[in-house]
């Protein structure tokens, strides 16, 4: 790579870019126009309504396609940029005058490379890597005063209630300090698990589909968390027979791995995946044999990394991503949550922690004892929008 290609390549990039940007600015003034003049008139009123949350699912996804245009872009003129570099090294014989080389933020850069035969997700199968969408709301539920009486099988003795508020209450403020609303449910009487929010839809920036449990004891809240949902998505349902647990679900950028679980089983997931893969999303179904749910085991770090534990390590339906492979000792670990560029992760486990600063990314370690002992997780708590 010459000098003069690789400069080319970069003022490309930010010719690309620069015009991506200004494009989605241009759309977006010249339809906010449309919408006021026909505000003022009343018979359209309706129409501007309907055609401003259309504008907001339309804005999320432009958001969300130019990051990951200029994430890849970015990615390119780097690695231009240091093979530019490195020949220049290599030809003088000295040491590199270049500034220091910042250092990679993507996760996963140091697990393991895929195997023979494997391909990565991303660039490496010609295929578009996404970057995870930019994360504004969680929507989380108080847990009440009867959350002990909940489904349990830790055998991890009772929670403490007062321990448990302030471990949701801490987890609240971690996501808040990392940029996102928070909007806090009252507790659901009746439903002891009800603050387990996250088992009961699956949010993506173009849908919310809302989940029908697998216990029985938990149906009645879905129920209640549609009108919810329905302030800030298109909101559809899973039907019939079907059960899921949005615990069973697990988002990688376009790829959606369900488990098959106690809980959710096979027309669940063939239900969420035929709502899911209109709006571009393809879907992978994993036997999960241990533990609760899917995300019991495996959470994903960005890009094409997953955190696996040692059972999911050599799972074929994984195989397409790269794996960081939790010590059997720490498994609580597995349910790691990526919060725009932050990885949130269960305090306790000094092994995945410091396989976690290896990817580079930020890393908030959250007390989570009390959730534990009613079978929950990080991920469980809250719903992310
Ligand atoms: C249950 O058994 O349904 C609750 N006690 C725990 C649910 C945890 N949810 C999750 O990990 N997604």
């Amino acid at each position: 790579m010459s000098d003069e290609s690789w400069e080319e390549q970069f003022r490309q990039f930010l010719r690309k870019t620069g015009e991506d940007f200004r494009r989605t600015g241009e759309d977006i003034r010249a339809e906010a126009q449309k919408l006021l003049d026909a505000a003022m008139d009343p018979e359209k009123q309706q129409r501007v309504r309907d055609r401003l949350n259309d504008l907001t699912v339309w804005a999320r996804k432009t958001a969300h396609d130019v990051a990951g245009a200029v994430e890849d872009a970015t990615s390119k003129a780097q690695t231009a940029f240091h093979r530019a570099t490195d020949k220049v090294t290599e030809a003088t014989g000295a040491s590199s005058t270049s500034p220091r080389r910042p250092p990679r933020r993507r996760a996963g850069r140091r697990a393991k490379p895929p195997s023979q035969g494997e391909r990565s997700a991303g660039s490496a199968s010609g295929r578009r890597r996404y970057s995870p969408p930019v994360l504004t709301r969680a929507i989380l539920r108080r847990p009440g005063p009867d959350f002990a009486a909940g489904l349990t099988t830790a055998g991890l003795g009772k929670p403490d209630p007062s321990r448990m508020l302030a471990q949701h209450a801490a987890h609240a403020d971690a996501l808040r300090a990392l940029g996102l609303e928070i909007e806090m449910l009252d507790p659901l009487p009746g439903f002891p698990d009800a603050y387990f929010v996250e088992d009961v839809a699956v949010v993506v920036p173009e849908v919310a589909v809302v989940a029908r449990p697998g216990a029985p004891s938990r149906r009645g809240e879905a129920d209640a968390i549609v009108p919810v949902l329905a302030r800030h998505r298109n909101v559809v349902r899973l039907e019939g027979a079907a059960t899921l647990d949005g615990g069973d679900v697990l988002t990688a950028g376009r790829t959606v791995f369900i488990g098959l679980s106690a809980r959710t089983n096979e027309a669940g997931a063939d239900q969420l995946a035929r709502l899911l893969e209109p709006h571009g999303y393809r879907s992978q179904t994993v036997p999960v044999a241990t533990g609760l749910h899917l995300k019991s085991s495996v959470s994903w770090l960005g890009g094409e990394t997953l955190l696996v534990s040692q059972r999911f390590a050599d799972r074929p339906e994984l195989r397409t991503f790269r794996h960081i492979v939790v010590d059997a000792t720490e498994e609580p670990a597995c349910n790691t949550l990526l919060v725009n560029g932050t990885l949130l992760t269960p305090a306790g486990f000094p092994r995945t922690r410091r396989q976690l600063d290896e990817t580079g990314l930020p890393v908030i370690e959250l007390d989570l004892t009390e959730p534990r002992k009613m079978d929950g997780g990080l991920t469980c708590m809250s719903l992310r929008l």
